[in-house]
């Protein structure tokens, strides 16, 4: 059976399913959106996800036309509709149908898309050897332009960033902010893993960058921050710089395609031992025993 999309109230097969050229998420990339699993026919932080879109389309001034529980309904009825199980869904809001002026206010109505379906993002041996990243020469866009916590239509820096990488032959990219800041990967959030230090009481100390540290407030990052701790590693949310990357004894990243994956590798410097480390390891484990009961 084919995949059914939901747009406005109404499902439409996969190869039907259209939008307006005159949708200012198309002409402007004037919507938002989230990407979300579900796990054996669950959800994943369901309220967390929809909680965050409501946010992203409160600050580019969208108002959703749907409350938030309904909206959490009809994600959770389009994967029993398309009889998915492990199943990537894709949310989005567009500014809807307009002219072609910039003017928000020309769009009478939102569109809301929902697409249940299926991606694998990397192979199982990318999981067994970790990966190889540069830093991005694009830097991640300022707070005050297009602050990252909004989860936008508008891609392009996290794109140009990623051609860099291709075009380097690697797996993903870190990108940092305008200062020189480690923020994020393309598409992931940054941990490194350190030894115990006076503080933390003999425990491994794990670092992510702060959520204003021009990040997405990734949903797998909170959760492994929340794993972590509850597995008694010291958590800290502190700025990084390319030097603690560098020599930090594991790097690992988090996002919902990925969910966590070890760095070996960063601009040609090996991190650790060059291979995915026990923490990282540890963490993963957990995070798919946590997945497989619910979350
Ligand atoms: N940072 C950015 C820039 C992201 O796009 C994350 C962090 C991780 O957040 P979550 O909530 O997923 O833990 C993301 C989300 C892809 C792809 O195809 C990845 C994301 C979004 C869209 C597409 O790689 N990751």
């Amino acid at each position: 059976m084919g995949i059914d999309i939901w747009i406005d109230g109404k499902y439409y097969p996969k190869d039907e399913a259209k939008v307006s050229v005159y949708d200012h998420g198309l002409l402007y990339g004037d919507g938002v959106f989230e990407g979300i699993r579900a796990y054996h026919g669950k959800v994943f932080r369901l309220t967390e996800h929809v909680e965050r879109l409501y946010q992203s389309a409160k600050a580019i001034w969208l108002e959703i036309p749907i409350p938030k529980d309904e909206m959490a309904a009809k994600i959770d009825e389009a994967v029993k509709h398309n009889k998915l199980t492990e199943a990537y869904i894709r949310v989005v809001v567009t500014r809807g149908k307009g002219d072609l002026g910039l003017d928000p206010r020309k769009c009478p109505k939102p569109t809301i898309i929902i697409i249940a379906d299926t991606i694998q993002l990397y192979p199982p041996e990318f999981y067994e050897k970790g990966l190889d990243v540069i830093t991005a020469a694009t830097p991640i866009s300022h707070r005050e332009n297009l602050n990252p916590r909004i989860k936008s239509l508008n891609y392009l820096a996290h794109i140009l960033a990623k051609v860099e990488g291709i075009q380097a032959g690697v797996h993903e990219v870190v990108m940092l902010d305008h200062e020189g800041f480690v923020a994020e990967c393309s598409g992931d959030n940054v941990f490194i893993v350190g030894k115990p230090d006076r503080k933390s009481k003999g425990k491994n100390v794990i670092r992510t960058t702060p959520p204003n540290a021009g990040i997405l407030k990734g949903i797998t990052r909170d959760a492994v921050i929340e794993l972590a701790e509850d597995a008694g590693y010291d958590v800290r949310e502190e700025t990084l710089t390319r030097y603690d990357l560098y020599t930090a004894d594991e790097f690992f990243l988090t996002g919902t395609g990925a969910e966590i994956i070890s760095v070996v590798k960063m601009d040609g410097r090996s991190i650790g031992n060059g291979k995915p480390g026990p923490v990282t390891r540890d963490l993963l484990g957990r995070f798919r025993e946590f997945v497989k009961t619910g979350g």
